[in-house]
C-alpha cells in the first residue's frame, strides 16, 4: 500500500514541485484546487492522470480553505497519511488590501485542517505540515533568524501565518498530533507567481531584452532576502514529516541578497550591464553596456521606482540559519542564487520568444503584470 498525501495549494509553485516529488516517491497524491473561471492548473498539467483510468495516483478535488465542511469531507474520503497545508493568499502586499480574507484562509484555514483531522479521529494517523514563513520574523529582532528568534510580523499575511504557526504547535502539544511548521525563507523558480519580486524581474528582463516592454517599475529595492530554489525547499517539507518526533524547522540558505543585486544579476544574464543612478523614489536603472544580441541601447532607462509598490510596513532584512535542518534532517540546498537567476531568466526568455512570434503574427496582444 502506498502512502497517501493530501496537498492544499497544489496549483501553486510549491504544490506543483511537491506533488511531483511525492509521485516520484510512489505516493498516492490528492490535491485540493479552487474553482476558478479560467483553468488554474498550468503548473500541474504535466502530472494530470485521466481519472477514468484504473490505478490513478494523482487526483484533484474541488475545495477551499475557507470551507470547513468541504475540508472534512475530503479528508474523510482521502484518509491521508500526510497533509501538506500549502494553500494560502500568499502575497504580502495584497494582504494589506484583503486582510480579512487573508486571516480567514491563511490563519483559520489551518485551524480547519487541524480540527478536521481531530474530529475524524485521525490524530494518530495523519501527519501535518504547515507552510510557515520567514515573514513571521518581520521587524528584525536577531540575525540570522533561527527557530528560537522571536516573531514580529509586519503584515496581515504574516499575522495570519503567526496564528497558523501557533495553532499547529498547540494541536501538537494538546492532542499529541504529528504537526510541524516549516519556517521557509523565500524560495523561487520558473514556476514562481508573476507578481513576486524575483519573477517580476526575470519576466521584465526577458521582455525588455526582446523589446516587448519599455520599463520595469519597482518598489523598495533595498530590501534583502534569503532566496533559495523551490525544488530544494519541497525536499525539506517531505523530510520534516519523516522524522521520529514532530518539530519545527527553519529552511533557508543562510545567504541574503538585496533586491537591487538580484536585478543586476538578471540583466547580466542577458548580457546587459545595469547602473543605478539617483536615490530614493528618483533612483533609475540605466544600461551601461550590452554585449549580447538583445535590444538594449547604452543609456537606456530600463528601471524606475514607483511608490505604489512600497508596503505600509516593510520587512527589511531576512537571513535564515538552517543549522537545525542541516543537522537533524540532513538537508542542504543544492542550488546557488546564480543558478536560480540563470534558470529563471532562461525560462522567461523562452516563454517570451514564443509570445513574440504570436504577437508579431497578430495571434496575441502583449500583456504586462504588476
Ligand atoms: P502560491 O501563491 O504559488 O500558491 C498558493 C496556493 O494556494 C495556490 O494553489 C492557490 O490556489 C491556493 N489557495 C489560495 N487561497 C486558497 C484558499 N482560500 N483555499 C485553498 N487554496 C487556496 O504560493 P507558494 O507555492 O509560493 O507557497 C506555498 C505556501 O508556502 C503558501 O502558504 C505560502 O504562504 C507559503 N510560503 C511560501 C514561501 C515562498 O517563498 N514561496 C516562503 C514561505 C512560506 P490558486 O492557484 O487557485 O490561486
Ligand atoms: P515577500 O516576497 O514579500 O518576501 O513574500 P516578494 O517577492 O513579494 O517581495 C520581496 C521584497 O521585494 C520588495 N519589492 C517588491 N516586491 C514585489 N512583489 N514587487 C515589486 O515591485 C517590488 N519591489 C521591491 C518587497 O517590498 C519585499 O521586500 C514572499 C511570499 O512568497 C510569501 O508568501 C512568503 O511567506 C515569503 O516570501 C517568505
Amino acid at each position: 500500500m502506498s502512502n497517501v498525501a493530501l496537498l492544499t495549494g497544489v496549483t501553486g509553485q510549491d504544490g506543483a514541485y511537491l506533488a511531483e516529488l511525492l509521485l516520484n516517491k510512489g505516493y498516492m497524491v490528492h490535491g485540493i484546487k479552487r474553482r476558478a473561471s479560467l483553468f488554474n492548473t498550468d503548473r500541474i498539467d504535466h502530472l494530470y492522470q485521466d481519472p477514468h483510468e484504473r490505478h490513478v495516483r494523482f487526483k484533484l478535488h474541488y475545495g477551499d480553505l475557507t470551507d470547513s465542511t468541504n475540508l472534512i469531507r475530503i479528508i474523510q474520503e482521502v484518509q491521508p497519511d500526510e497533509i501538506y497545508n500549502l494553500g494560502a493568499m500568499s502575497h504580502v502586499k495584497v494582504s494589506f488590501d484583503t486582510p480579512e480574507y487573508t486571516a480567514n484562509a491563511d490563519g483559520i484555514g489551518t485551524l480547519r485542517i487541524l480540527e478536521a483531522v481531530r474530529l475524524l479521529g485521525l490524530t494518530q494517523k495523519t501527519r501535518i505540515y504547515q507552510a510557515s514563513t520567514s515573514e513571521l520574523y518581520g521587524l528584525v529582532q536577531e540575525i540570522p533568524q533561527k527557530e528560537t528568534t522571536p516573531f514580529y510580523p509586519r503584515s496581515p499575511y504574516a499575522v495570519a501565518k503567526m496564528y497558523a504557526y501557533w495553532i499547529t504547535v498547540n494541536y501538537r502539544e494538546a492532542y499529541q498530533m504529528y504537526a510541524c511548521n516549516g519556517i521557509l525563507f523565500n524560495h523561487e523558480s520558473p514556476l514562481r507567481g508573476e507578481t513576486f519580486v524575483t519573477r517580476k524581474i526575470t519576466r521584465a528582463v526577458a521582455q525588455l531584452a526582446l523589446g516587448l516592454q519599455d520599463c520595469l517599475y519597482m518598489g523598495n529595492i533595498d530590501a534583502q532576502r534569503d532566496w533559495g530554489h523551490a525544488k530544494d525547499y519541497v525536499e525539506a517539507m517531505y523530510l520534516i514529516l519523516q522524522q521520529d518526533q514532530p518539530e519545527d524547522y527553519v529552511i533557508a540558505t543562510g545567504i541574503t541578497t538585496p533586491v537591487r543585486e538580484f536585478i543586476r544579476m538578471a540583466f547580466e544574464q542577458v548580457g546587459a550591464e545595469l547602473e543605478f543612478k539617483g536615490s530614493g523614489v528618483d533612483e533609475v536603472g540605466v544600461i551601461k553596456s550590452c554585449t549580447s544580441q538583445f535590444a538594449f541601447k547604452t543609456g537606456q532607462q530600463v528601471l524606475k521606482i514607483d511608490p505604489k509598490y512600497f508596503r505600509p510596513t516593510e520587512v527589511d532584512l531576512l537571513i535564515g540559519d538552517p543549522t537545525k535542518a542541516q543537522t537533524q534532517l540532513g538537508w542542504t540546498p543544492k542550488y546557488s542564487l546564480q543558478q536560480l537567476v540563470t534558470e529563471m531568466v532562461e525560462a522567461d526568455l523562452q516563454t517570451f520568444q514564443r509570445e513574440q512570434l504570436l504577437i508579431k503574427n497578430g495571434f496575441q496582444v502583449a500583456r504586462q503584470f504588476e
